[in-house]
């Protein structure tokens, strides 16, 4: 049976929202955060050397990264939830979740962490500007197409929303600013109609 390693309030919404949709039988392995440090207890070592979560067992194969997990149980057992390979869809689909980890990910990080430090009084010159100017720049970007839509590729759920809905929510929800980016927030009130993310979001709440 798969097993996911699952730390709360962390990019493992992700599979956990993926693996409700599937609907197969899986364990939830569930961490929590210290609340001082927010980071992962250190059990999760013992599970991948990084500490990090999310992390699935398949098939006895540990596997990190929310990008290759979300691919592999999409292939094998949610093919639906992909455009067929061979197809434009397909690389859109393959660039959005690649994109959410990375070119997304990058500005929403170096927002958060910027806005723990200014708390704390750090006074930001070159890494504020630039965390404001990329946020600006992504996501207008990610708002513009998603103009007239509800989902990111082909009209439809697709892996590329799971891994891209962590992303705007975590910015909207907790940084503010989502007037801005109008488009975005429909699509993320969009995704929090779907039943399948209503119950990961049960779970992770514990
Ligand atoms: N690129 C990895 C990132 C994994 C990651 O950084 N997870 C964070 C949660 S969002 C974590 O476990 N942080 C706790 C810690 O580092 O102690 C992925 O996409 O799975």
């Amino acid at each position: 049976m798969i097993k996911l390693h699952h730390l709360n309030a962390s990019r493992s919404i992700r599979i956990l929202w993926l693996l409700e949709e599937i609907g197969e039988p899986y364990e939830l392995i569930t961490y929590t955060r210290d609340a001082k440090t927010h980071l992962a207890p250190a059990s999760l070592k013992a599970i991948h050397p990084l500490g990090k979560s999310p992390v699935i067992e398949l098939d006895g194969q540990v596997i990190a990264e929310s990008g290759a997990m979300l691919e592999v149980l999409i292939k094998r057992l949610a093919p639906h939830l992909a455009p067929d390979e061979g197809s434009a869809a397909y690389i859109d689909y393959l660039t959005w979740i690649h994109f959410a980890e990375s070119s997304a990910m990058l500005p929403f990080l170096l927002k958060v962490f910027n806005q723990y430090e200014t708390q704390s009084g750090t006074d930001l010159k070159f890494l504020n500007g630039y965390a404001q100017a990329e946020f600006n720049k992504v996501f207008a970007f990610i708002n513009s197409h998603l103009e007239g839509k509800n989902f990111l590729v082909e009209e439809r759920l697709t892996g590329a929303d799971f891994m891209l809905g962590f992303v705007v929510q975590g910015a909207l929800n907790n940084l503010k600013g989502g007037e801005q980016f109008p488009h975005i927030e429909r699509y993320i009130r969009n995704l929090e109609k779907i039943s399948s993310y209503q119950r990961a979001i049960e779970k992770d709440q514990g």
